[in-house]
């Protein structure tokens, strides 16, 4: 299968984080490449990855990023591909500054926020696979199956002793 989704971040470190996002991808076979595009470092290969995401094939966009969080926004304001915005966890305001940055888009131009941090770049991965599965019964049932194993393990440990 061809690449459907762009994982990418602003930096290299924020691999710790957006790991998360691709560990979810790995684990449901949905095929994506990744790579660091920053806002302020590589503008114009920012605009050329979100310019050209399409024509390439891809389906969706995870990016991720920290403080002055404009690679979601940005790449969301080049691309008509849904964009899926990782507040990153900063140093100075704990990902507030990042949070902020990526949810307060103008109307007109969505960025799908999730959460700061691991569980914002898991549920990143998680909703590309759900866009994903929307046009691949295979993905979706995959998606599903992962589901019923959560549920059977909170069944199974829930009870408190
Ligand atoms: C942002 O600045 C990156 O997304 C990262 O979260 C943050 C810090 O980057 P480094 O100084 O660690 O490269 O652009």
């Amino acid at each position: 299968m061809s690449t459907l989704v762009g994982v990418i971040m602003g930096s290299t470190s924020d691999w710790e984080t957006m790991k998360k996002a691709c560990e979810v991808l790995d684990e449901l076979n949905v095929p994506y490449e990744k790579r660091v595009v920053s806002a302020h470092r590589t503008p114009d290969l920012m605009f050329e990855y979100a310019e050209s995401a399409a024509s390439r094939g891809l389906k969706v966009i995870i990016a991720g990023a920290g403080g002055a969080a404009h690679l979601p926004g940005m790449v969301a304001a080049k691309t008509v591909l849904p964009v899926i915005g990782v507040p990153v966890k900063s140093q100075a305001l704990n990902g507030l500054d990042s949070l902020l940055s990526i949810v307060q888009m103008p109307g007109g131009i969505p960025v799908a926020t999730v959460a700061i941090g691991a569980a914002g770049a898991t549920n990143a991965g998680l909703l590309a696979a759900q866009i994903i599965g929307s046009f691949d019964p295979e993905v979706q049932a995959r998606i599903a199956a992962r589901r019923e194993r959560i549920t059977a393990d909170v069944l199974a440990n829930g009870e408190l002793v």
